[in-house]
């Protein structure tokens, strides 16, 4: 199994795309942290999920948050091998809407939230000169969707970060990479107006279908296992040809 004593934290795995990818991983033999700032929906999936996985909850925008998160990581598991930065606000929002309070929040969560993810988890992984850390863009970089500048400014952040933290972390053995999924049935988008696009969407995908959360697993899960050695600073885009990147 691929991830047989591997430790991963997991963010936003509560549900959606991070949920998919914490049941996948386990069921490949990983210890899977949850950290989910949702701590009820965080419990009941490592519940349900079994095993060695459980839940912390943790607020990523919050530097106190995310060092007790690594604290105790630390102490129930010992050392850190693995993370997938996928927690997010998934606003809606028209530009004319937007307040510099809105950016903030969004921007807040959806990048410096992956920032002091690998601030704590590089320094973590370092220690045994292995790690591999995967970060969730979007398809919105490359395509500017409407009603999502805070999203999009974040994301196309993220993307960017991404390829400087591989510079900087290759030298320690950890690669950093990024997957862009485009839109997907997730709980998220069916709690805004975003959901109302998913057949615009498709027909500008090249695949047709609606993106399931688990379309999008076996992609992170290269990314995060050991196979992909010799691939960091790269960019998976999973969203069946939308935008061809
Ligand atoms: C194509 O990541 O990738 C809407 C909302 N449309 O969050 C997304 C597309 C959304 C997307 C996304």
């Amino acid at each position: 199994m691929r991830f047989t004593d591997r430790v991963a934290i997991i963010t936003g795995a509560g549900r959606g795309i991070g949920e998919a990818v914490a049941r996948q991983m386990s069921a490949e033999g990983g210890t899977v942290v949850i950290a989910d700032i949702n701590a009820e929906r965080g419990d009941a999936t490592a519940m349900d999920i079994g095993g060695s996985c459980f839940s912390v909850r943790t607020d990523i925008s919050d530097p106190s948050s995310v060092a007790a998160l690594h604290h105790s990581v630390a102490e129930r598991c010992g050392k850190l091998d693995i993370v997938i930065n996928n927690a997010s606000l998934v606003p809606y929002q028209k530009w004319e809407d937007i307040t510099f309070a809105d950016w903030r929040k969004i921007l807040s969560v959806d990048l410096d939230g992956v920032f002091l993810m690998c601030k704590e988890s590089s320094n973590m992984m370092r220690k045994n000169s292995y790690g591999r850390i995967v970060n969730i863009s979007s398809n919105t970089v490359m395509l500017g969707t409407p009603n999502l500048t805070h999203y999009v400014a974040a994301k196309g952040g993220v993307y960017a970060f991404t390829r400087a933290l591989a510079t900087e972390l290759g030298k320690y053995g950890i690669t950093v990479n990024n997957i862009c999924p485009g839109l997907t049935d997730t709980d998220a988008n069916w709690e805004t107006p975003h959901h109302e696009a998913f057949d615009l969407v498709e027909g500008m995908q090249a695949l047709k279908g609606r993106a399931k959360p688990q379309y999008h697993v076996p992609s992170i899960l290269f990314l995060a296992s050991e196979e992909s050695h010799w691939v960091t600073g790269s960019t998976v885009v999973t969203d069946a040809g939308h935008t061809r990147h």
